[in-house]
């Protein structure tokens, strides 16, 4: 090696072309090593101040990549959905095991609780910075096998997408029907409120329906922009993956930033049971004027879990009609009228819990 060198540097010009280089090498060398070392505590010390940040380690990276920030991610593209495995995972990355046969399949174990010191904890890759934290709310009610397999199978995704984000299940207690507007109003305020007191606002709140799990890596779970919102699960395997009604509905999987969820004053209140509560945001959307950015295929693939419709969430006759009021009703009915107690939080390792009393409808008309 020597005497190539030698060789190579002989002639004059060579000579100083190689010295200069090497005083070039040998300066930027430790100063990049500095520069990746103080990135490094920066990142650290930040963690440290804001002990709510779990710091997760999600695969190992080489120096100097978490410089480049959080967008060169090692995605897959698609996917397997594997039910069974997810449900395995879930126990795997909450540090629990499973309970063998209460677990299995219907079981409405969740693994135990962790002690509660903050409002919420916030996940983050370990060397790099991603551009948006984002907070994940998941309306629930009797579904711990969806949210098991759920969590079992998005957060590997979330994790080799690189992002920040916290896991919200916003849970009805109670028997009365099921109001999907108010839960997911309550977790957003909850959300907005533990973002900021814990210094790290949600950028992106992501409504997600507890039996859909998306079918390409390559999805990001993030707002793209502020003049749109996201659906995301645009094909869904139960409608054999055509656009869910005819591209009208923003149901299942959606994203907005918080003054974008603000602006279009929630979700309404005032839909009990199953149906439409999604095409009324859709009307609200277009209200404001935001785009809906919809993935092309094969992006925006989801399988839904199979289920029956739940007991307690009948198809209400009374919200179809509603939709025709939507232009009416709609800056009175969602975040500024919102009446419903938050009645417990349980801290999970995967999620924070927000047990809700959602009060009772006036009137319905279901099956
Ligand atoms: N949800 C619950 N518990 C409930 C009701 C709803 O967790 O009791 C949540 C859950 O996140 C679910 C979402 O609300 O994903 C939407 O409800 P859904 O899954 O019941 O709605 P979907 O349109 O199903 O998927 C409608 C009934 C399908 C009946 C099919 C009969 N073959
Ligand atoms: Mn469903």
């Amino acid at each position: 090696m020597s005497l190539i060198w030698k060789i190579f540097c002989k002639v004059k010009i060579w000579r100083t072309f190689c010295t200069t280089l090497f005083f070039v090498v040998a300066l930027l060398y430790p100063i990049n090593r500095l520069h990746i070392e103080v990135t490094r505590q920066k990142i650290a010390s930040q963690a440290v101040s804001n002990k709510r940040t779990i710091i997760e380690s999600v695969h190992p990276v080489d120096n100097g990549y978490y410089l480049k920030g959080c967008e060169q991610q090692k995605l897959k593209g698609s996917i397997e959905v594997d039910l069974e495995n997810a449900e395995q995972n879930y126990w795997v990355l909450s540090n629990s095991t499973s309970p063998v046969e209460e677990a299995s399949y219907n079981g409405t174990f969740l693994g135990p609780t962790i002690r509660r010191d903050f409002a919420a904890d916030i996940y983050q890759p370990s060397l790099c910075r991603p551009q948006q934290t984002i907070a994940i709310i998941i309306p629930f009610r009797r579904r711990e096998y969806h949210l098991r397999t759920l969590l079992g199978h998005l957060i590997p995704v979330l994790r080799r997408q690189q992002i920040r984000y916290s896991i919200f299940v916003v849970e009805q207690t109670g028997e009365e029907i099921f109001n999907k507007g108010r839960l997911m109003n309550t977790a957003f305020n909850f959300a907005a409120e533990a973002g900021r007191t814990m210094g790290t606002p949600f950028d992106c709140f992501i409504f997600q329906d507890v039996d859909l799990l998306v079918e390409n890596d390559t999805l990001l779970y993030r707002c793209s922009g502020d003049k749109q919102v996201d659906h995301l699960s645009t094909r869904i395997n139960k409608f054999d993956y055509e656009y869910v009604c005819c591209g009208m509905t923003v149901g299942g999987v959606l994203a907005l930033q918080e003054s974008q969820f603000r602006k279009i004053n929630g979700y309404p209140n005032s839909y009990w049971g199953w149906g439409a509560e999604d095409d009324d945001i859709n009307k609200r959307l277009e209200y404001k004027g935001y785009k809906v950015v919809r993935p092309e295929s094969p992006l925006g693939r989801f399988t839904m879990i199979k289920h029956e419709r739940d007991k307690q969430n009948p198809k209400n006759y009374l919200n179809i009609p509603k939709m025709a009021f939507v232009w009416y009703s709609w800056e009175d009915d969602g975040l500024i009228n919102l009446k419903t107690k938050i009645v417990g939080i349980e801290k999970y390792p995967l999620f924070t819990k927000i047990l809700v009393d959602v009060g009772a409808p006036v009137f319905t008309l279901h099956t």
